[in-house]
């Protein structure tokens, strides 16, 4: 159950792996534009590490409801630049995207993580790079790009359906070369999921860590949470969002992606003292 290692389990005798959110966008629902210069990305990278993550998740497409797509060459020319700079000062990193080029590109640059949002849907050439590379790989539930993907929140038993798709794109993997031991999941909080398909899988995430995988959870400011504190703004919900570490953490999760480290790093240290 190491910092590192990816090992599932139910509580962790260690803290859970905080992955720090870097998005080199200009419309990321919540630092869209913050991180576009590369000097302003490291050191936000740098002071993430600094407060205790693991892996910095550098992301060149925003996938906010609604979003554009930009092309795989703007996208890589987004992340590799700051994965490479943060690859020579020590800062493990993974990648947020969803293309195989980008990925590549990413690996080749230093990433040691692939944070694949669409399991492998939106590029089936996804797979046999994870395969190839042999490196962790993100297998997050999907069901389209998002700039429609809010009309497919339609579900018999959200927990039910989103376990059983996420085990199609497992399989899928699998079949593809991926290794078993390098499959990590996440339940992918509002892709497809209304604030109360979000609150229904929080409440069952133990059912997700019980598939066998490392459970990514990233609930980080988004819009439930929102939602919930009567419409505030994406940087004022980093207290909720700490609440919400805590509580995936006791449920079981391997790692948290979060944009404020040090709110739940604090958290999850409260956490660990109070269980002993
Ligand atoms: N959420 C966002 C982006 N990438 N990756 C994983 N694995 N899980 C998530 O929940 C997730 C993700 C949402 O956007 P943000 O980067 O603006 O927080």
């Amino acid at each position: 159950m190491g910092h590192n290692g990816i090992v599932t389990g139910t509580v962790t005798e260690e803290l859970p792996v905080v992955i720090g959110v870097l998005n080199v966008t200009p419309d990321s629902f919540s630092d869209g534009g913050l991180y576009l210069d590369l000097d302003a990305a490291v050191a936000h990278a740098i002071e993430m590490r600094a407060q205790g993550a693991g892996y910095v998740d550098v992301g060149g497409e925003s996938t906010r409801p609604g979003a554009q797509r930009v092309d795989a060459d703007t996208e890589i020319k987004r992340v590799v630049p700051v994965i490479q700079a943060l690859s020579e000062v020590g800062v493990p990193t993974s990648v947020d995207t969803t293309r195989a080029a980008v990925a590549s590109a990413a690996l080749e640059a230093g990433a040691s993580i692939i944070n694949d949002v669409s399991g492998g849907l939106a590029d089936p050439l996804m797979r046999t790079v994870a395969a190839d590379a042999g490196c962790p790989y993100v297998i997050m539930h999907w069901r389209g790009h998002s700039a429609n993907m809010q009309e497919l929140a339609s579900y018999q038993d959200v927990v039910t359906d989103v376990k059983n798709e996420l085990s199609q794109r497992i399989q899928e993997a699998l079949a593809a070369g991926v290794a078993h031991s390098s499959v990590i999941v996440d339940p992918g909080l509002g892709f497809a999921k209304n604030a109360a398909h979000n609150w229904e899988l929080s409440r069952h995430l133990a059912a997700i860590v019980d598939m066998g995988y490392p459970v990514l959870f990233g609930a980080s400011r988004k819009s439930y949470l929102g939602k919930l504190l009567d419409e505030r703004p994406a940087p004022e919900r980093d207290i909720a969002t700490a609440a919400t570490s805590v509580l995936a953490a006791q449920a079981g999760v391997w790692g948290l992606r979060v944009h404020d480290v040090q709110a739940t790093m604090d958290a999850l240290r409260v956490w660990r003292a109070w269980i002993g």
